[in-house]
């Protein structure tokens, strides 16, 4: 019976999973991040480059361009941060931040987005990142169990998924 529901569960979940193709521009718009999970717990600690408290994200599929705005915290200080990238092939974006970054769309709603982020750092350490990013603190249980699902998929422990929205005391815009 639990692996029935559960079954029913993915396949509801899945069934709303993007097209390879699908232009994410209707997507644009507010965005906040709620949790990051990480390889690397260190990138996403306290002033850590990947505290990234998300603000705005345009998907300028037309013009194989994306747009990200957030802040981060530098010695306890908000950092605006708005960087552009490219569009790369299926859902996959550029961007320069800290090393490169290439992520990925797992999953779109009109409530929640997860990702999955690549980063090379100047040194070239390599850190695996996944985001569930939402309009604010109500995000769906289900998408919760989603993002879940996307960061164990990729080898990330889930006491390495850290509650990003709670720490965030940024400046609204
Ligand atoms: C899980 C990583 C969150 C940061 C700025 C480059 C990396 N979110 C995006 N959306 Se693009 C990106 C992050």
């Amino acid at each position: 019976m639990k692996s029935l529901l559960l079954s029913l569960v993915l396949g509801l979940v899945c069934a709303q999973e993007p097209q390879p193709e699908q232009d994410l521009f209707e997507l644009s718009g507010k965005w906040t991040t709620n949790y990051i999970g990480s390889s690397d717990l260190e990138k996403i600690g306290a002033n850590a480059p990947f505290q990234v408290f998300m603000r705005s994200i345009v998907f300028d599929d037309q013009e194989s361009k994306v747009y990200v705005d957030f802040f981060r915290k530098e010695n306890g200080i908000c950092e605006e941060f708005s960087l552009s990238g490219t569009k790369l092939e299926g859902n996959t974006y550029d961007v320069d931040y800290v090393g490169d970054n290439r992520f990925v769309i797992n999953y779109a709603s009109e409530t929640a987005l997860i990702l999955t982020n690549i980063n090379v750092d100047e040194e070239g350490n390599k850190t695996v990142m996944t985001g569930l990013l939402g309009k604010g603190t109500d995000i769906e249980d289900l998408e919760i169990e989603k993002f879940k699902e996307v960061t164990r998929a990729n080898g990330i422990p889930e006491e390495n998924i850290v509650n990003i929205i709670g720490r965030d005391d940024c400046p609204a815009k």
